[in-house]
């Protein structure tokens, strides 16, 4: 059996710190999976990401092989397989969103060209820091010999956020939940859409009101991120982390049958969406692949959050289009 090589960035911080954890155990690619496990962070940052080194090893893991621990992005990248972009410059006092961009511009570019220049030529990256959407097209552009369907941005903390939402109002286990869509940008623009969703078979839009709908999930959705650490005084981690394995599980072994996952991926023109943008959509996951769901019927109402988290994001990539 293959030995795959799984890269982590900012591997020392908080998501990092859960992720390493439930790859080596198997949870992303099962536990007969051989691992390579590259741990990529800052050089301020090696000591403590030694000693998350030392606690995998404490771990006896038995389907990981190898750990590496580097602040080289070559080093990190080589033969990588899958990569979790993890690792950004959070928002400083007095940063405004645009500075937040340029700074963390420059690290996904480096990282970019390192996966273009070491990774295996069917990586699949997926990029969690944040502004995922515009890092993930700043590392796509500076992967040319890459195909752009191998980079995504991670959406499905969101999704996953809306299948909890609505389950609790619905009184109904997630699991009974179906072809929910988070569409747009990982930021307060993002539309959590239950047009075509289901719950236990029927339409979910008929077991709610719109204003529970427009005032109350959508917002709660939009906004968990920042009630998150208004409770705990930091960011969502675990959940975090556990979104990152959904995605990249169901990429790589497909999406449940009769439901699709949310991913933000470079747009083709779907659904009217500028080209290029890493925006998300729903999409069925089969073969190492994806597929856009076509042919949604959307009202006014869907139409003008959609157009909402494109504007957005056509503004992120005019500020960072010097990198692209
Ligand atoms: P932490 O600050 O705990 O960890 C980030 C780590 O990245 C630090 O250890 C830092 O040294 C490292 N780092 C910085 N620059 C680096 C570089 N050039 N190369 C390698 N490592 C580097 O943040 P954490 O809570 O782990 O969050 C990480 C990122 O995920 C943040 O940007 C955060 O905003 C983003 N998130 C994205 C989510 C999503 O759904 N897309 C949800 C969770 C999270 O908020």
């Amino acid at each position: 059996m293959s030995i795959k090589t799984i890269t982590i960035t900012g591997a020392a911080g908080q998501i990092g710190y859960q992720l390493a954890f439930r790859i080596a155990s198997g949870q992303l690619l099962g536990p007969r999976e051989k691992i390579n496990l590259k741990l990529l962070e800052i050089p301020v940052a090696l000591d403590a990401l030694n000693g998350v080194a030392m606690e995998l090893d404490d771990c006896a893991f038995p389907c990981l092989e190898t750990v590496t621990v580097t602040d080289n992005a070559s080093v990190a990248f080589q033969d990588c397989n899958y990569a979790f972009l993890v690792g950004a410059k959070p928002r400083g006092p007095g940063m405004e969103r645009s500075d937040l961009l340029i700074e963390n511009a420059g690290i996904f570019s480096v990282q970019g060209t390192a996966i273009n220049a070491n990774a295996n030529r069917n990586v699949k990256v997926l990029v969690i820091g944040n502004p995922a959407n515009t890092n993930a097209l700043i590392t796509m552009s500076n992967a040319p010999d890459i195909d752009p369907k191998s980079f995504s941005a991670m959406m499905r903390l969101d999704h996953n956020r809306a299948l909890a939402q609505l389950s609790t109002k619905t009184d109904s286990h997630v699991t009974s939940i179906k072809k929910l869509t988070i569409w747009g940008n990982h930021s307060t623009t993002q539309y959590p859409d239950i047009h075509h969703a289901t719950v236990k078979d029927q339409q979910a839009i008929d077991l709610v009101s719109l204003d529970w709908m427009k005032n109350t999930f959508i917002p709660n959705v939009q906004q968990r991120g920042a009630k998150i650490i208004q409770a705990r005084g930091l960011s969502s981690a675990a959940s975090a982390a556990s979104a990152a394995i959904d995605q990249l599980r169901d990429w790589t072994f497909g999406s449940a049958e009769n439901d699709w996952i949310s991913m933000a991926i470079p747009s083709d023109g779907s659904y009217g969406i500028s080209e290029g943008i890493i925006y998300s959509f729903p999409v069925i996951c089969s073969e190492e692949n994806y597929e856009i769901v076509q042919e949604l019927e959307m009202n006014e109402l869907s139409e003008s959050y959609l157009k909402a988290s494109e504007a957005e994001l056509l503004i992120e990539r005019k500020t960072v289009e010097h990198l692209l």
